[in-house]
């Protein structure tokens, strides 16, 4: 493995900085490519992307910057074409494939942490001349890598241009000397010469006849252009007359070949440090633009942190590789069942996972609940790695409905048995039965997912031993891979074919079959053999990372029994009133509609009000409003929250303010349709419910989230949102839905966790919470505290436990941010162990690279390390704010798994159907929901014993608005 940029820092120059030219190497690569080869299967051409990156990343091998920046032109005339207006002007245009990858570069950039500037109004020409000038003012090594000339003036000691040859490969230094040997001129008075001879490409014209041997040898005599143009009268000959002629064109061209170098790019040099890649990012980036493991790994090498993404070593990589499996043959029920006695049953011993009551020992304080867990089937998993199968079902899942298309069972041996659905139907009391003695042994990837396809093949699920994506998502909670193959991508080196030239970048895992494929029902028994194998490989790369990250018990206790009270949920789903939701559509798209007329009125225009580039037009140039803040493009920016300041400050202006106002209301009436459509549009046509996919394995603090519908979407706490609620009712054979909410969890976490007694007091007294705090920040009696005392001291806990930073709170209080300063202090002056506490928190996190919930789950964050501020900053607010989160996260699983096995101990037929946020939802039989009313809080309330009490409040209604409280 090469060595990786950060491992040779100390040893090259401290500071070292790489400006690029993008649109240069853009084209080049463009050109260099076939765009033939680099396309995606949607048809998207990434030749150019592919293309920069590759000879990006070979140069930062080959230069070892610490420091990197990319500049762009920005679209549109610069000040060189009203100095001269043809300029340029024969260039032809760029081709639409190529434009279109400009943005996905910029993405890209993104991704692997490299800054990208662009400055409107100038070229990047411009903005690389003023950072290499930034870059030598701060007494950097600064590299300008261009294929344009013109950039030959900024160099000196310190500034040297990397100047692509007829192959990209063959980068010339052009140093002061290497100018000097070619030109004659030192580089300061390249332009004087450039000015002369004229510029072809630019579209320049120099002085006719006068090359770049004339130019220099004028210059060498005179000394510089000036004196050139003052002498002109003494320079004879034809030379001397067309100097003459062409004195006002030679002028022009050396006010245009001149670079700016003092831009205000509202950057530091220091911002530019090379941080290191955001890895989820460039996973789906590559994923989207269809490149490859072995084009990622190729790329990465050059970035930070890039080249191995785990930060301890913990596995002999040779243990990892994915053996191809021998398939044997399997054509009925008696097969399989020979098959399985002499590849499992001889090979790996019986166990079953039966976990007690699911609470994880060793995080927990209370004493109680660890005599709860019965976590003796949890013994060694390193040991259970030397005999273990895998269970791989394959299929889709469309609105609750599973469609299995295969089913793979991998022996230890590295036998498989891979089945057609209707042959796994057949060996489903097989299937179950082997399941039943030996599920103790199993690892599947996503036991959720699985639990459905199975359940379709008619097999029991049980606990398995192990899953793949779960154990992914404990050990990298930031890291979500979107498919079997990503993870493998990610967590293995996998070593596919040698590389042979740059076609290998598609489609190397040869893994992806087409849905077309799966649609007819083509089973490809080794492409899912293989992935069996692929699951087996992670098993056995995971399985002792999660042992070193202690999140082993974690798996069992929580995630496991969670998600198969997830896969329960999914299953029923929720119902709804479909014609309250369309009904509801209709009006908010006629709201929509009508908010829209009156818009295009106020612009006088009927433009696209969702075009962020159409609305700039009408607010700043034509009706000339003052922006609030800039984009990264350039442009001012037109989010609700600058729309709503613009509102505000231009309440006088009627044309102004009827504009915004109704756009605003466009946005959120569109958008409010587009919600109800999306739970439109996942209505079972059978059965009438809404099956959401709960994501066990997305959000970075331990939470579920919901697709297909996201429910997260569905406002929380206004008028609409509610309506939209009102939507959801009890199905058939129920009377009533039920929300049993938490309230202030996280307050009261933070309460627990600092162990501030004027906090947790807080929260014993029973008497309204935010008053109560509010009267011990400003030191007055509870009853003359003002609404917004309350809320501003509401804002400033909440604030702080979700790691807000003061400017932010300022913001959402409307304040100034040295006012949100002074309420800080005031209330870290009450609660001084909370302030210990959230500082304990990130320098804990500092020191040991994570942070962790009072369970025990992780969350790495490399980025608290980072030399780039802002990196760090963002690092340490996302420290404060995952144990919180993250353990109220826990708290609502173990709550689930309690309330789950209360109600199925209870035997009553009420079920809960949907979580979200801090609340359950359940469907209610007849005369039963007082119990469940009684025994959800329960679980609720003592999902886990802390220093202060969870307060549980609950509702019934006929629908899931009027449920709520
Ligand atoms: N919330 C927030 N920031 C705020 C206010 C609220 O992030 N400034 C979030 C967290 C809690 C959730 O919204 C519910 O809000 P409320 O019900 O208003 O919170 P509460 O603590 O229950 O306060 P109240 O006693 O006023 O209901
Ligand atoms: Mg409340």
């Amino acid at each position: 493995m090469a060595l990786s940029a950060t491992s040779l820092k100390p040893a090259i120059a401290d500071r070292r900085l790489l400006v690029v030219d993008g649109h240069s190497l853009a084209f080049r690569a463009y050109f260099a490519l076939p765009v033939e080869n680099f396309t995606t299967s949607d048809g998207v051409a990434t030749n150019a992307v592919w293309g920069f990156a590759s000879m990006l990343s070979r140069v930062i091998l080959d230069e070892h910057p610490t420091h990197i920046a990319v500049a762009f032109d920005v679209k549109g005339g610069t000040f060189r074409n009203q100095l001269l207006p043809q300029y340029k002007g024969t260039r032809d245009a760029a081709p639409e494939d190529l434009l279109a990858q400009l943005p996905l570069i910029q993405d890209m950039l993104k991704a692997l942490g490299v800054t990208y500037i662009e400055k409107p109004g100038f070229e990047g020409d411009d903005v690389i001349a003023t950072l290499a000038t930034m870059g030598e003012d701060a007494g950097f090594d600064t590299l300008v890598l261009s294929g344009d000339r013109d950039a030959f003036q900024l160099i000196d000691d310190k500034i040297t241009v990397l100047y692509p040859g007829h192959h990209f490969k063959d980068l010339k230094h052009m140093t002061p000397e290497a100018v000097e040997a070619k030109y004659k001129v030192p580089p300061q008075r390249y332009p004087d010469l450039a000015a002369l001879r004229g510029e072809t490409a630019d579209n320049i014209p120099g002085v006719p006849g006068v090359g770049d041997g004339f130019a220099a040898k004028w210059i060498n005599q005179f000394g510089s252009l000036d004196a050139i143009i003052e002498h002109a009268d003494e320079i004879g000959g034809k030379k001397g007359e067309a100097l003459r002629e062409n004195l006002d064109q030679v002028r022009l061209n050396r006010k245009v070949n001149a670079l700016v170098r003092d831009l205000d790019l509202d950057t530091e040099v220091h911002d530019l440090v090379f941080a290191g890649p955001d890895l989820s990012a460039v996973d789906k980036l590559f994923a989207q633009l269809e490149f490859g493991p072995r084009t990622k790994q190729r790329l990465l090498k050059a970035f930070p942190g890039g080249e191995h993404t785990t930060d301890e070593p913990v596995e002999d990589a040779e243990e990892c590789t994915i053996e191809n499996p021998t398939i044997d043959a399997i054509a009925s029920r008696a097969d399989l069942d020979g098959w399985i006695s002499e590849h499992l049953i001889s090979t790996v011993a019986e166990r079953t996972m039966s976990i007690g009551h699911p609470m994880p020992i060793g995080h927990a304080k209370p004493a109680e609940q660890a005599a709860d867990a019965d976590v003796s089937a949890l013994d060694d998993p390193l040991q259970s790695v030397q005999g273990f199968w895998t269970l791989h079902a394959e299929g889709t899942l469309r609105h609750g409905e599973s469609k299995p298309t295969s089913l793979t069972i991998l022996a230890p041996d590295h036998h498989a048995a891979v089945l057609a659905p209707s042959l796994a139907r057949e060996c489903h009391e097989s299937i179950s039965g082997l399941l039943a003695t030996r599920g103790g042994f199993c690892a599947v990837h996503g036991y959720k997912e699985q639990i459905h396809l199975l359940r379709a093949l008619g097999i029991t699920p049980v606990h398995p031993w192990f899953d793949t994506q779960l154990a992914g998502y404990l050990v990298e909670s930031d890291y979500h891979p979107d498919s079997l193959d990503a993870a493998v991508a990610h967590f293995l080196d996998v070593q596919v074919q040698a590389e042979d030239g740059q076609s290998s970048a598609q489609g190397e895992l040869l893994l992806d079959d087409t849905e077309s494929q799966r649609d007819a029902g083509d089973l490809d028994p080794n492409l899912t053999a293989r992935r069996a194998a692929c699951v087996a490989a992670l098993t056995r790369r995971l399985v002792p990372m999660m042992v070193q990250r202690h999140q082993y018990e974690l798996m069992h206790t929580i995630e496991l029994p969670v998600s198969e009270i997830l896969a329960g949920m999914e299953l029923r789903g929720a119902a709804v009133d479909r014609a309250r939701l369309i009904d509801m559509r209709d009006r908010f798209a006629a709201e929509a509609r009508e908010a829209q007329e009156q818009a295009w009125d106020a612009a006088n225009k009927r433009i696209n009000l969702q075009s962020p580039k159409q609305l700039q037009a009408v607010l700043f140039d034509d009706m000339k409003l003052r922006g609030t803040r800039k984009t990264k493009s350039g442009g001012y920016t037109t989010d609700a929250s600058a729309l709503q300041d613009m509102a505000i400050r231009n309440v006088n202006n009627e044309r102004a303010s009827m504009f915004l106002v109704s756009l605003l209301r466009f946005r959120e009436t569109n958008k409010l349709k587009q919600i109800v459509q999306s739970l439109l549009d996942e209505v079972n046509e059978h059965d009438g419910r809404i099956h959401t996919t709960f994501e066990q394995t997305v959000a970075a603090t331990g939470r579920l989230s919901s697709v297909a519908p996201n429910l997260q979407n569905i406002p929380n706490r206004n008028v609409a949102g509610r309506e939209i609620r009102g939507a959801f009712v009890p199905g058939d054979g129920y009377v009533s839905l039920m929300s049993c909410d938490y309230s202030q969890v996280e307050l009261r976490i933070m309460a627990h966790c600092s162990g501030d007694e004027a906090l947790i007091e807080a929260f014993r007294s029973g008497a309204d919470f935010h008053r109560y705090v509010a009267s011990l920040v400003y030191g007055i009696p509870m009853d003359e505290i003002t609404g917004d005392q309350r809320s501003h001291v509401k804002a400033m806990s909440y604030g702080l436990a979700y790691g807000l930073s003061t400017y932010g709170l300022a913001q959402q209080l409307k304040i100034s941010p040295a006012e949100a300063d002074v309420l800080k202090d005031k209330y870290f002056a009450t609660f001084g162990k909370v302030h210990e506490y959230l500082e304990t928190l990130v320098s804990q996190a500092r020191e040991k690279g994570y942070t962790e919930t009072m369970f025990g789950r992780r969350r790495y964050f490399p980025g608290l390390r980072s030399t780039n501020r802002r990196v760090r900053d963002a690092a340490e607010r996302g420290a404060l704010n995952a144990p919180i989160q993250g353990t109220a996260a826990d708290i609502m699983k173990l709550a689930m798994i309690k309330a789950d096995r209360a109600l199925r101990d209870a035997g009553v037929r009420s079920r809960i159907i949907l979580q979200i946020h801090d609340e359950l939802v359940l469907e209610i039989a007849g005369g039963e929901a007082d119990r469940v009313s009684e025994l959800v809080s329960r679980a609720m309330e003592d999902a886990v014993r802390l220093d202060v009490p969870l307060d549980v409040s609950t509702g019934i209604g006929d629908d899931w608005q009027l449920a709520a409280h």
